[in-house]
């Protein structure tokens, strides 16, 4: 067994570092562990193993080799990738899918507990498709609104509604390529004919697919999910929550809501907040029931309601660690198989609840919206039952305040107000050069890498280079423990311009801006930067990237795809798995020089893998100042701004009378 990381490797938060000493000292597992003791298969790594029929699994290893079939490398690392872009595809969709029958049982009264929170966004997303609302009740709007979501998942003709959110110039780019989606579950369907022997088999023809399948999810399945998120439980706006384990207490019932979707964990967030249960967890000695979350279930309540994240994907077993959870319930989507045997190490019951997930050995209680409230507070009660046995516990006293719930509305009323509200004062900012560009910065933690580390390093590096940075998942999370995430705390790490902007509009450098579905809403704002002015026509013409620096899961690719053909330069971290070339010096393979300049050619977008993070922030800087160069704004100057705002009046007012006049005239008028 090769030699394991010591925590400090295995992590940069200290929460995780002193659970993975405790992990070591109880002599457990977990995924860190784990990953030290597996190294990655280096063949299936680089996309050199293709396992599509019976005949194979086929290994390419020599230079020159074919696959029994005769599938090249190339073809065997195309039909990889796309058939994760298609799994990636179809699991934030279905979570769209799910939302959208949601919505219908609420219209219609057969979801307990559920209400239309935001009917204001309701009408507005309605009048998008022309679904009349004058005169109508939000009941009657939201019916019509179900049905026609539902629709587009079987829809075999014409093009997806939702798209029409994009750029006209962009939707006139993607039907002139022939990538407009049809309908969202027809791609992901026709992502795994094409895969399947003896189909498709040009890799720039395999990818020119993954496009039309990730733009499937993009723009449709994940763009559903998060407006009927917003319609059902509100459109986020800032509001102040917690994040890390020390989120845990002692004394309270600890449940930790893990997975994806919001159904469940708000009616959970309710619950918890009824006498009933209140009184149910007095009874049993507890001081009443400590909601938290994990992953992107995490973020849907952290930004609607401030419940505390517990921590990201990797902290998932960490949590468990404490001795101190009374419950995991999970819903879908990164939930590691490993919570239960680790969870018979302790008392922590792992509940699962969608239709679509279960772990043997976790106790399954099934979700029904009819019956939402009554199913989240048995769960609760469960694990108010479950506090009696709680053995030795150490919950690490780390945790952090941040302030999360920067929706693209709440983006544009804070710049505006509301009634002016616009983008103009962003757009201006990063045309005058006080914001140098815009940065999303998303995805997964990867145990290969060390945890959190590569997230916050290119984040605090961006911020120092006045990049405004929008984040959504685990790598939101990831700054949030790290304090990227307040007003004024974090601004002392970000660069002068950058500063002064956050500090006139009260905003943190970094905007968490939701869940992973949720990255739909950095597709708006840069669309809504597009629509403004200023900054070309189009996402491909703002100097904008996006950067997944932890990433592992396949949803991850999904979201680059869509990203690179909606315009943006794309960064991932860590494994690439289409950089295996057998036999040969390693240069670029033929699928990654199609990704990168084969796409930015079609898209004006690109998708590259960088392991060293500076040679990812560079690159990203250098795309920012060539987009900007393009547009012909002044070149970035560090030194041109930092002039003005609350810090450098703090500062001046400290100053002697004299000192700070000549600090004035010396600055303003030299
Ligand atoms: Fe999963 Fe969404 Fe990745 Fe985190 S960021 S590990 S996908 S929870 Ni989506
Ligand atoms: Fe091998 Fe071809 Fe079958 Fe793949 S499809 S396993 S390369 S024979």
């Amino acid at each position: 067994m090769p030699k394991g990381r010591t925590p400090e490797e295995q992590s940069a938060d200290p929460a995780a570092q002193e659970m993975l000493i405790r992990a070591e000292m109880l002599g457990i597992d977990t995924a860190f562990s784990r990953a030290d003791a597996n190294p990655p298969c280096n063949i299936g790594a680089a996309g050199m193993c293709c396992k599509l029929c019976g005949m194979g699994p086929c290994r390419l290893t020599k230079d020159g080799q074919r696959g029994v079939c005769g599938a090249t490398i190339d073809t065997i690392q195309a039909r990889n990738l796309i058939r994760a872009i298609a799994a990636g595809s179809a699991a934030h969709s279905d979570h769209g899918r799910d939302m959208a029958f949601t919505l219908k049982a609420v219209a219609n009264h057969e979801a307990e507990g559920f209400v239309i929170r935001d009917v204001a966004k309701l009408r507005r997303v309605a009048a998008f498709y022309e679904i009349p609302i004058e005169g109508r009740s939000p009941d009657e709007i939201a019916n019509q609104l179900a049905d026609l979501f539902i629709s587009q998942f079987g829809q075999q003709r014409g093009e997806v509604v939702t798209l029409i959110r994009a750029t006209e110039r962009r939707r006139a780019l993607w039907r002139e390529q022939g990538v407009m989606p049809r309908g969202i579950d027809r791609e992901v369907v026709e992502a795994l004919h094409r895969t399947h022997i003896g189909d498709d088999q040009e890799p720039e023809h395999i990818l020119h697919h993954a496009v039309r399948t990730s733009l499937a999810d993009g723009w449709g399945g994940s763009l559903i999910a998060t407006d009927i998120s917003d319609i059902l439980f509100g459109t986020p706006a800032p509001l102040v929550g917690q994040a890390n384990l020390g989120v845990l207490k002692e004394d309270m019932v600890n449940v930790v809501v893990h997975g994806h979707e919001p159904t469940l964990s708000e009616m959970m967030v309710a619950a918890s907040q009824t006498r009933e249960v209140t009184e149910y967890a007095e009874a049993a000695g507890a001081g009443g029931v400590n909601l938290s979350g994990i992953c992107c279930t995490a973020n849907e309540i952290l930004m609607r309601q401030g419940i505390p994240a517990a921590g990201n994907f990797l902290q998932q077993e960490l949590a468990i660690l404490t001795g101190a959870v009374d419950a995991m319930v999970v819903d879908v989507q990164c939930i590691m198989q490993a919570l239960v045997s680790l969870a018979e190490r302790f008392h922590t019951k792992i509940i699962t609840t969608s239709s679509k997930v279960r772990i043997t050995g976790a106790m399954h209680v099934q979700f029904e919206e009819h019956r939402a409230l009554t199913i989240a507070k048995d769960i609760l009660k469960l694990a108010i039952d479950n506090y009696k046995n709680r053995g030795e516990t150490q919950i690490p006293d780390v945790r952090e305040d941040l302030i999360p719930g920067f929706s693209h509305e709440y983006v544009n009323y804070m710049l505006g107000g509301s009634y002016r509200a616009s983008f103009r004062p962003l757009n201006d900012a990063i045309m005058a050069g006080r914001i140098r560009g815009v940065a999303g910065i998303v995805g997964c933690n990867n145990p290969r890498s060390r945890h959190d580390f590569m997230h916050t390093y290119v984040t605090e590096a961006l911020l120092k280079q006045d990049v405004l940075v929008a984040e959504t998942g685990c790598g939101a999370i990831a700054s949030a423990k790290r304090g990227f995430l307040l007003g004024e705390a974090g601004l002392d790490q970000v660069g002068p311009g950058l500063r002064e902007v956050c500090e006139t509009i009260g905003i943190p450098p970094v905007l968490h801006m939701g869940s992973c579905v949720d990255n739909s809403r950095i597709l708006t704002v840069l669309t809504q930067m597009a629509q403004e002015g200023g900054l070309g026509d189009d996402i491909d013409q703002i100097p904008a990237v996006g950067l997944a620096p932890e990433w592992m899961s396949e949803k991850a690719l999904s979201i680059a795809t869509y990203f690179v053909a909606s315009g943006a330069y794309v960064i991932f971290a860590g494994a690439n798995p289409v950089s295996g070339m057998p036999g040969r010096v390693p240069e670029s393979t033929r699928v990654e020089k199609y990704l990168s300049s084969g796409w930015e050619e079609r898209w004006g977008g690109k998708l590259e893998f960088v392991d060293d993070p500076d040679e990812m922030i560079r690159r990203a800087l250098e795309h920012i100042d060539k987009k900007r160069a393009a547009l012909g704004l002044p070149e970035y100057d560090p030194n041109r701004f930092g002039a003005s705002g609350d810090g450098r009046t703090r500062e001046l007012e400290a100053l002697p009378m004299l000192e700070r006049r000549a600090a004035i005239y010396g600055r303003s008028g030299g």
